[in-house]
């Protein structure tokens, strides 16, 4: 199918009045800007505004340690600037060798850590800007890349990762590897800038204008990010509905038969503005699995044709689909599409937790789902995590595969390699099913924040385990500790770690003072809603300690802790339901 380039009557793009990063994409060159020359200039840790924008679409974005920002303030040093970079890995699939160059990249120029993220992608923190080219050279020897890892294009897509939970699993992966691959942007600057290739030669030779070189995106690329994530019901372990795009598998006698598709879902707020909110994706239909690739471009270029490049705030699709209504939509999508998408398939969602612990697909191979903490990998005293994943992958006995809840499958093991497996772990401390840990601790999510993310308000991801501990006992006196009470925590109201989606919502505020949203559902088809405002750990323990115990004595059969803050009119239930 070929695709309608951009079209500058449409009001979207770019016209007086837009923002900033859409004046430095403009005028990038293809997303080149100055990349080069900021990467060799010797005075300073950092690169110009402008670059640090250009860098995103190439996997990358500046920070600084928070950790050190007074301190060095005071001194009159400038910040601790280093980089994350992200990789770009649909469905979050790594071969066992990838995974030993994951690990030697986290040590020779990272903080010694991997960072697996809420949509199952690895990042490096901490890489000084004098070693990003070679990390990338690095990643690039293993055939990874971080091209589009972030940026206003198409994000990692994400997809159900356990072969063992349908029929139609390694099927439907496929689709998001074809997805992501389709969506790409094809400037070569990441090619040129950190793999020197061509060094620029032969770019000009391109024919046929400008939008030849980037047919789907155009010059000034889409308004915001865009999203797209795949699940096979009944499991919603990637969180379906938070997409720009989602796509729900729907099956029939073990046979993939397309897509629902649901468009307009995105978590992000801003605390003080009220135009701004999150927002589930609404399904607008089915589509055959070969028209899934077209759906998605075309959904994807209606953004960028009409998407707002006045107001980063107001940028994402879910805005666009709400200003220009969902009729709207689909009969502009119909018109690109030159067909209409059929009537909504029924698919029904139990969960979005990860199943951990052994499984075995329709082949006769296991799949071990195991737990990591808040998606980072690393060694401590009592769990060496780090060392024995790479134990593991030097043993070639299976792949990885990251799970959209910030945990690790490793997939494809053969029976007689079961017992080497879990010996490895064991010797690193580390258990196979995850049932040491409570029913609480298994299902939670924490974003970053401190002390790399600029934008976090409030620690998250080195704050929940311990919050955690603390509510542990809670839940042991009121007999929780196994039932699986999804928590999430955020440093900020942008929703990396998708707490609005959570049963117990906690979003930063300042230090250590959290918003606690109840109210989402085990399943990932409904938004919380503010309980409390802006409280402490010891109000969060007390009030949680009260909800428990009142929870137990009047929980109808089968009540998640959701329902049950919803029936007991704590919160109303949110109206944004798909
Ligand atoms: Fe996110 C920005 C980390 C998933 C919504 N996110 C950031 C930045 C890059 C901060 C920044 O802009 O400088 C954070 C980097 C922190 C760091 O030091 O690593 C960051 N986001 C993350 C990750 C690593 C969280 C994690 O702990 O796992 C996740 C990486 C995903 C990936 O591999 O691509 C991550 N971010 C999400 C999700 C969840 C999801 O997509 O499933 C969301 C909510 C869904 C959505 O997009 O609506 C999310 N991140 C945001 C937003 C709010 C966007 C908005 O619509 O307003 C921002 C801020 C922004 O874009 O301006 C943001
Ligand atoms: Fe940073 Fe906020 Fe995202 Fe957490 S939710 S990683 S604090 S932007």
């Amino acid at each position: 199918m070929t695709y309608a380039t951009p079209n500058k009557k449409i009001p979207g793009v770019v016209a007086p009045g837009s923002t900033d990063v859409e004046n430095f994409k403009e005028n990038s060159d293809y997303l080149r800007g100055s990349l080069v020359e900021s990467f060799a200039n010797p005075l300073t840790g950092s690169i110009t505004e402008a670059d640090t924008q250009l860098i995103k679409f190439h996997g990358a974005y500046q920070q600084d340690d928070r950790d050190q920002r007074l301190r060095r303030q005071e001194k009159k040093l400038e910040p601790a600037y280093s980089f994350m970079i992200r990789m770009r890995m649909p469905g979050g699939e790594l071969t066992a060798a990838q995974w030993q160059k994951i690990d030697e990249i986290s040590n020779t120029y990272g903080n010694e850590t991997i960072k697996l993220s809420s949509r199952q992608a690895v990042q490096f923190h901490g890489i000084i800007k004098f070693d990003l080219k070679k990390s990338i050279q690095m990643m690039n020897d293993a055939l990874l890349d971080s091209i589009a890892g972030c940026g206003d294009v198409n994000r990692n897509v994400m997809c159900t990762p356990d072969p063992s939970l349908s029929a139609v699993n390694e099927e439907v992966y496929a689709y998001a590897k074809k997805i992501s691959e389709h969506l790409m942007p094809s400037s070569r600057a990441y090619h040129e800038i950190w793999l020197d290739e061509g060094k620029g030669e032969g770019r000009q030779l391109v024919e046929g204008g400008e939008h030849e070189l980037e047919p789907l995106y155009g010059k000034h690329y889409l308004p915001r990010k865009f999203k797209i994530g795949i699940a096979i019901p009944p499991y919603n372990d990637s969180d379906v509905f938070i997409n720009d795009i989602g796509l729900i598998a729907i099956v029939k006698d073990d046979k993939l038969q397309g897509f629902n598709v649901a468009v307009g879902g995105g978590l992000g707020m801003t605390f003080g503005r009220e135009d701004t909110y999150p927002r589930l994706a609404t399904v607008i239909g089915f589509c055959k699995p070969d028209q899934v690739l077209d759906v998605c471009a075309e959904v994807m270029m209606i953004q960028r044709d009409y998407g707002n490049r006045q107001d980063r705030k107001l940028s994402r699709f879910k805005y666009t689909i709400d200003q220009y209504g969902l009729n709207w939509f689909k009969q502009e999508l119909t018109e690109r599409l030159g067909f209409k998408l059929g009537k909504a398939r029924k698919a029904v969602f139990t969960t979005t937790a990860d199943q951990y612990g052994w499984h075995k697909d329709m082949n006769g191979l296991w799949h071990l789902l195991l737990h990591v903490e808040h998606g980072r990998i690393q060694d401590t005293p009592l769990l060496k995590q780090k060392t024995a994943f790479l134990k593991i992958a030097e043993t070639n006995l299976c792949n990885f595969r990251l799970t959209a809840n910030q945990n690790m499958l490793l997939h494809g093991i053969k029976t007689a390699d079961k017992v080497k497996i879990e010996k490895i772990l064991a010797q690193h401390g580390q258990h196979a099913d995850g049932r040491e840990l409570s029913g609480m601790r298994r299902n939670s999510i924490a974003c970053v924040s401190m002390n790399t993310c600029p934008l976090g308000m409030a620690e998250a991801e080195r704050y929940l385990p311990t919050l955690i501990t603390k509510l542990e006992p809670i839940l042991e006196k009121h007999g929780l500790r196994e039932q699986e009470i999804k928590i999430r925590m955020t440093g900020c109201p942008n929703g990396c770690g998708r707490s609005v989606m959570a049963e117990i919502g906690l979003i930063g505020k300042s230090m250590g003072r959290y918003n606690m949203y109840l109210g989402g559902d085990a399943q990932g088809e409904r938004l919380n809603t503010l309980y409390k405002e802006n409280i402490d750990e010891a109000a969060i323990l007390e009030l949680l300690d009260n909800l428990f115990a009142d929870y137990v004595s009047t929980r109808g059969k089968n009540e998640s802790f959701g329902d049950y803050a919803i029936r007991s009119k704590l919160v109303a239930a949110t109206e944004n339901r798909v």
